[in-house]
C-alpha cells in the first residue's frame, strides 16, 4: 500500500498515480478468505520496487464485520476476486456466488484510498440471468468479474464446460446504473478443445485477460497435463468480439502438475514485472504455513520462460497456508 498512505487531495485515482513512483507498486497479492466466525479476511503483501520482489510480511490486513457465511468450503474463498468494480482505479473485493434458488448473488466492497475495504457491501445484485449455480457450481470457480466489451464497466461472465465437454462463454454486460441485465448479454460455446468434463467443468484453470494487450478480453487457461506438464494457452478474442473456436496458441512448460496441482487454482496472469506484457505467478501454500510465489516472465508474443523465476516464500503469520489452503485458491494479485 505504499502508494496510497499519501495522503491526498485530489480523487483516489489521481491521488494513486500521483503518489506510485513506479508501476510496481501498485501491485500487491492479496488473500480474501473466510475466518472462523465467517468473516472475510484480507491480507495484501505489496509489491516492491523495481527489484520486482514482493515484500516478505504483510503490509496490510483487515477483517470485514459486515460479511458473514464464509464458513466451511466457503472459507477457501473460491467466490471472492480483487476486482475494479466503480472503476475509480482501486480494486475492490467482490463476490459471485450462487444462492439457495441457483441465481447468482454478487457482493462489492468497496477499497477506499486509505486502502480500507467497505466493512458492509456497497454493491449487491441478485442475478437471475443466471441459474443452476446450486450445489458445487456454488462456489463460483466458474465465474469472473471482466470488462468482456471494453465499455470499462466491469461485467461478470461464466466460463464452464459443458455435458459434452465444451466450453460456454456467458457474459452480463452491467449498463450505465452499473447493474447487470435480465438477460445474458454475450453467449459462445467453443468446441475446439474438448474435455472440459467432470471437475475440469468448473473452469478453475480459466482466466479472461488481455494476453495480448490488445483491448480485447481474451479467455486464457493454465493446467497439468497428463504428463504433469505446465499447459498454458489462451483463445484470443477476434476484431468482432467473438472468441475463435480453438486456442491460438498452446504452450509447455515444467513438469510436476499433477493431481490436484493440476487444477491450476494456484495460477494467476498478471504483469508482475511491470513491462506491460501479462506475466504467469503461481501463489500457493506450503508445508511450513508461508506462501511460495513463482513466474513465469513472458519472453515472447506469447512465450514465457521456461521455468518460473521471481521465487520466493512470503510470511502471513496470522494465517497457516497449510493442507486445502496450500492450494492457493484464496490468493490473487491484484493492482
Ligand atoms: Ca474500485
Ligand atoms: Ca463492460
Ligand atoms: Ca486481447
Ligand atoms: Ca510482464
Amino acid at each position: 500500500m505504499k502508494c496510497i498512505k499519501v495522503p491526498l487531495a485530489a480523487t483516489a485515482f489521481l491521488g494513486l498515480v500521483a503518489a506510485c513512483e513506479s508501476p510496481y507498486e501498485a501491485l500487491e497479492l492479496c488473500s480474501a478468505r473466510g475466518d472462523s466466525a465467517g468473516r472475510v479476511h484480507v491480507s495484501c503483501f505489496a509489491h516492491q520496487d523495481d527489484t520486482g520482489r514482493i515484500d516478505e510480511f504483510v503490509s496490510f490486513s483487515q477483517t470485514l464485520e459486515g460479511t458473514s457465511g464464509w464458513i466451511d468450503r466457503w472459507q477457501y474463498g473460491e467466490a471472492l476476486h480483487f476486482t475494479d468494480f466503480n472503476a475509480d482505479g482501486l480494486a475492490d473485493l467482490c463476490s459471485a456466488r450462487g444462492n439457495a434458488e441457483g441465481h447468482v448473488e454478487v457482493a462489492c466492497h468497496e477499497r477506499d484510498s486509505g486502502g480500507d475495504f467497505s466493512d458492509k457491501a456497497s454493491f449487491t445484485q441478485t442475478v437471475t440471468a443466471l441459474s443452476g449455480w446450486v450445489e458445487d457450481w456454488q462456489y463460483g470457480e466458474a465465474l469472473h468479474f471482466a470488462d468482456f466489451n471494453g465499455d470499462e464497466r466491469m461485467d461478470l461472465c461464466a466460463v464452464k464446460g459443458t455435458p459434452e465437454g465444451a466450453l460456454e462463454v456467458s457474459c452480463l454486460y452491467r449498463d450505465a446504473k452499473g447493474h447487470f441485465p435480465d438477460a445474458l448479454s454475450f453467449q459462445q460455446t467453443l468446441t475446439g478443445k474438448p474435455g472440459w468434463v467432470e471437475r475440469w467443468q468448473y473452469g478453475e484453470a480459466l482466466h479472461l485477460v488481455d494476453f495480448n494487450a490488445d483491448g480485447r478480453t481474451d479467455l486464457c487457461g493454465a493446467r497439468g497435463d497428463d504428463a504433469g506438464q505446465l499447459e498454458v494457452f489462451c483463445f484470443l478474442r477476434n476484431g468482432d468480439g467473438s472468441l475463435p473456436d480453438a486456442p491460438s496458441f498452446q504452450q509447455f512448460y515444467a513438469r510436476g502438475w499433477s493431481n490436484r496441482w493440476r487444477y491450476g487454482e494456484v495460477f494467476h496472469f498478471t504483469d508482475i514485472n511491470g513491462d506491460g506484457r501479462l506475466d504467469l505467478c503461481g501463489a500457493r501454500g506450503v508445508v511450513s504455513g508461508q506462501i511460495e510465489v513463482g513466474c513465469f516472465f513472458r519472453s515472447g508474443e506469447t512465450s514465457l520462460t521456461e521455468s518460473a523465476t521471481l521465487r520466493q516464500l512470503l510470511s502471513d503469520k496470522d494465517m497457516l497456508w497449510t493442507a486445502n489452503w496450500s492450494y492457493g485458491e484464496a490468493l490473487h494479485f491484484t493492482r
